[in-house]
Formats: structure tokens, sequence, C-alpha cells
């Protein structure tokens, strides 16, 4: 199961709207015969590709599945059916499918065919990998991680605005692969303006890896010309705005090849001049749109304004060993803690020394 969970492992970011699921096909001699994740965009799943390697010797067989099979005739025959097909005798399962088509109907199959089925095997560690996922099944939202980089004392620019480059190239390589691990990353046109970034993933042999890229953009201020908006055909970008932004920006961007995405206006947080988008109707959307892992990359104001709508789920602080004095640009903006949700805590759950800096991985305390 180990091995299977570290197949799933390589689909993280990689499996579009579909979990990442590993198997490992054991044939009855005791040699190991197949094992596959499920396919980039979600298809094939990971039994037929583990299956497919194994050929007729999974026969008397036993495979070691990280979700339960499906049962469905959904974009692929059922896995279930694929695994009696093939002769499986025995079926170990981590965790049961939450997906309404399946939850429990593939066990259900499986033992119906007189195949010896035991679940529960290694499901923290099968969950955590598809913790994504699960949680866009349960809030119908993503699995929202916010990537920060500051200085030793909390700063990302700094007072008069000039920015400086605080994390060290292994930090920056570390960033890239979280991309790649992502199946979407967002940003914000204040990011887009400073920065213009590329927001892929440019490490070699992860180059086919990049989250699609969204941005948030009220009124249409994106440069047609923006970094981020070159390689869209490999890599979409979307831009959200308000329904009022400029139709010309509109016809603009297009013809760059955004897409263009009108939502609604936080009427909170309406002041007429700085129209804030609607953060849980975005991630909404996305969530609909199957993103299952959502990386945030942005500046302090969307940092500020999702932390305070307590709609960040995981952070991965990245500190350099830099002091850029207290007038530095902070990585949130002064947020009222009245605006702070009294039980929302972050606990530390990984931490690392990557080249001179430090990596540290907080995840919201329910
Ligand atoms: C499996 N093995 O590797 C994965 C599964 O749209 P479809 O037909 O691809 O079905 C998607 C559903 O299949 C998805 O919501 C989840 O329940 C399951 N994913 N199942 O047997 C796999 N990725
Ligand atoms: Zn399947």
């Amino acid at each position: 199961m180990r091995y299977a969970i570290s197949e799933a492992r390589k689909a993280v970011g990689r499996a579009a709207e579909n979990p990442p699921v590993g198997c490992v096909i054991i044939a009855a001699s005791g040699q190991l015969i197949g094992a596959g994740h499920t396919a980039r965009t979600g298809r094939p799943h990971a039994e037929t590709v583990a299956l497919a390697m194994a050929g007729q010797r999974a026969h008397g067989g036993t495979a070691y599945v990280t979700l339960e099979p499906c049962a469905h005739h959904g974009q692929t025959p059922p896995c279930a059916t694929a695994l009696i097909e093939a002769g499986i005798r025995r079926v170990v399962i981590a965790c049961q499918d939450p997906d309404r088509r399946v939850n429990g109907k593939g066990v259900t199959m499986l033992r119906a065919a007189g195949i010896d089925v035991i679940t529960d095997i290694g499901s923290d560690m099968a969950y955590s990998v598809m913790q994504g996922f699960l949680h866009r099944m349960v809030h119908k939202r993503p699995l929202v991680t916010i990537k920060t980089a500051t200085s030793l004392d909390g700063g990302i620019a700094l007072g008069d605005g000039r920015k400086v480059w605080l994390t060290s190239p292994p930090m920056r390589r570390y960033v890239h692969v979280l991309r790649s691990k992502s199946d979407a990353i967002l940003t914000g046109i204040g990011t887009i303006l400073a920065d213009d970034p590329e927001m892929t993933c440019r490490l070699p042999g992860l180059e086919h890896d990049s989250p699609s890229r969204f941005i948030l953009d009220s009124q249409l201020r994106c440069p047609p010309g923006a970094k981020i908006l070159q390689n869209n055909n490999a890599v979409p970008t979307v831009i959200f705005c308000a329904e009022t932004a400029s139709p010309d920006a509109r016809i603009a961007l297009e013809k760059s090849g955004a897409v263009i995405v009108p939502m609604a206006v936080d009427k909170a947080q309406d002041d007429g001049l700085q129209k804030r988008l609607d953060l849980q109707k975005i991630l909404r959307y996305l969530g609909d749109a199957g993103v299952n892992n959502l990386l945030v990359e942005a500046g302090s104001s969307i940092v500020t304004s999702i932390i305070a709508d307590d709609l960040v789920d995981v952070i991965h602080w990245t500190q350099s060993q830099h002091l850029l004095g207290s007038d530095a640009i902070p990585a949130i903006s002064p947020l009222k803690l009245v605006a702070l949700p009294e039980q929302t805590r972050y606990t530390e759950t990984h931490h690392q020394q990557i080249g001179r800096d430090r990596l540290t991985i907080l995840a919201k305390s329910l």
C-alpha cells in the first residue's frame, strides 16, 4: 500500500478534477507485476494503468488501491469490472470513495464477484494525498494553499515599495514543485503589474505540470502583453473581473488568449473605487470547474482578504534571513483582529531548511 500511495502522489495536481489514485498489482507468486497512477487529465484510472502493465499475469493476483475502485460507467468503464475481468483474487483498499456514484458500490461489486476485499489499510496516508479532492467533495471548493515569501521580520518589500529577492534559488525551486502539485494558481492584478510573473512551473522535467492560471482583476487592468497571458494554449489563463469592467479591455485581453469571467462584487467591500470580487463565489466557481488544489501566490491585499474571509486551509510560509525593517510592506496588511473568526488557528505540520531559507507548513486547526 505504501508503494500504491507513492504512485498516487505522482498524480497530485495532475489528475484534473479526478482524485490522485495509485494502484499496485502483485501476482499469485508474490512478484510485483504492475503499478500505476491516475493518468494526466484524470483518465485512464490507476487500476487500468496497473492492469495493463500486469497483463495476463494479473490472474489470481492481489490489487492494492488507494481509493475504492469505481463502480460507475463514467468517462471510462468501471474499475471494479476491470479487476473482476482480469481475474484478481484479492483487493486491498485504503479509503472509500465519497463520490455518490461509487461510495461502497465498488466494494459490493467486487465482493459479489467472489473477490476477497480488505478495506482501511493505510487510509490516513491515502487521505492526505487526496486531501484536495476530498475537500472539494465536502466543501464544494478547492483546498486553498497560500504561499508567502517573507523576510525574517515578516516583510515582503522595502518600505519605499522596492522589491528585493528574499528567498534563494533552492527555495524558489521548491515553489515550482509546489506549483506542479497544484491544479490551479490564483494571483491578483497588483502582482501582475508589479512583477509581470509567468506563474508557470519551469523546473526541468516538470514543464508540463504548470497549473492553470487565474487572475483577480476587477477593472481589467491586466496589460494584453503580460507574461501570464503567454503560452495560454498549454496553460490556460482566466481573468475574473467585475460585471462593470470595460468591454474594450475585455476584447483586447480575449485577443491575447485570456478567458474573461465576470463575477459578482463583494457588496460588503464595495467602496465604489476598489471593487473587491466575492472570494467565496470565486472559490465555488473553481470547485465547480474541478480544481482540487488551489495555490494562492499574491500580494498582501488578496492574502489579507482571503485570510479575513477564513478561506485559507494551508500556508506554505517561506522565510529568508533578511531584515527589511519596520517600515517594510508586511505579508498581511494590517488585519483588524475583529475580522478574524475567533476559532481560526494554524498549526505547524512541517518545517525544513531549504538552502538558506526556512519553510514552515501550517494547516488550519479545526
Ligand atoms: C478509480 N481509480 O484512479 C480514480 C477514480 O469521470 P470518471 O469516469 O473518470 O470518474 C471520476 C470518478 O472516479 C471520481 O469522481 C472518483 O470518484 C473516481 N476516481 N476511481 O477507480 C482512479 N481517479
Ligand atoms: Zn475507476
